[in-house]
């Protein structure tokens, strides 16, 4: 099946990045898709991307000058979470996995996923990506999986969050939000929604990743995405040891633009202007969180 006509595939040759990650940095959100022919997409998928492998992945991660992934289970793959455990297995230890499972997974299979280094699962609330199960399903998945010292990464969009917060409070897992759970950069960073997330992340059970300013920011890439960045930096300031930072890489359902993953890490120092503040948004935050348990 080709990808979308609309379809963005991946920057062929992203820039090197001026500010050089410290050692054992992490790109804490990127996926892989396919490739097809060898781990098929989902028929109940939104979306058909272009191939983006693990060979393509790990070669990028080199190249920016990071050296781990944590690789998120993306919908087109649905709950079958080959591809994301063949790019675990082949990555010497080097990257750890979010998967996406079906509420009917049996222990033994959760353990396999365990032993290739997933440590997390997916709830996704968008309604462009998924049909979103009901609460009590996504409550057994969480049940299941907290006994194995997993967590929760969440996708939510802002207009939803304070509907939301309530049931998330109550799952057993820490809670990680992608892309900040995606403040709406018009409302600017006073909005009902951005002092609502912020109040969420005062509960030590909340993380964040600080990511995606490519979807976020109305200004775009010609301005740098200057417009977003405050979000950013006021999440790393604020809540400094539960934030995670990653490229998004390969940006699925991009239809504006392509960002420049160099670009994406060169935002890094923009929104971490320490030392301190880097080591701890891109080594030991995910290494507390994905490695060391
Ligand atoms: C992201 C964002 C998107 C897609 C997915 O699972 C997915 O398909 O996560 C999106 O379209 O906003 O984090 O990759």
């Amino acid at each position: 099946m080709p990808m979308d006509p609309d379809w963005l595939p991946f920057h062929p040759n992203p820039t090197k990045p001026s500010f050089k990650p410290p050692k054992g940095a992490v790109d804490a959100h990127c996926h892989v898709f396919g490739p097809e022919g060898k781990f098929p997409f989902a028929p109940e998928r939104k979306y058909t991307p272009c191939d983006a492998s693990k060979e393509k992945l790990f070669e990028l991660r080199d190249f920016l000058g990071l050296e781990r992934n944590v690789i998120v289970q993306a919908s087109c793959h649905g709950t079958n979470n080959d591809a994301l455990e063949d790019a675990l297995l082949s990555s010497n230890n080097l990257a750890r996995g979010v998967a996406v499972v079906s509420p009917d997974i049996c222990q033994s299979d959760l353990r396999r996923l365990d032993t290739a280094g997933v440590r997390a699962v997916r709830f996704n609330f968008l309604k462009r990506l998924v049909d979103i199960a009901p609460r009590d399903i996504f409550q057994n998945v969480a049940k299941k999986i907290a006994n194995l010292g997993w967590h929760v990464v969440v996708y939510v969009e802002a207009p939803d969050l304070e509907e939301l917060a309530p049931f998330l409070k109550s799952l057993p897992t820490n809670i990680i939000f992608d892309h900040m759970a995606r403040p709406d950069v018009n409302e600017g960073l006073n909005s009902k929604n951005f002092v609502l997330f912020q109040k969420l992340m005062e509960n030590e059970k909340f993380w964040c990743k600080t990511s995606c300013p490519e979807r976020l920011s109305q200004e775009g890439p010609e301005k740098n995405y200057s417009d977003i960045l405050p979000f950013m930096s006021t999440l790393i300031k604020n809540y400094t040891e539960r934030v995670l930072w990653g490229t998004d890489w390969p940006h699925p359902n991009m239809k504006s633009h392509m960002p420049d993953d160099g670009k994406l890490v060169d935002i890094v120092e923009k929104i971490a202007p320490t030392e301190e503040l880097q080591r701890k948004l891109l080594v030991d935050n995910p290494m507390r969180l994905y490695w060391e348990h």
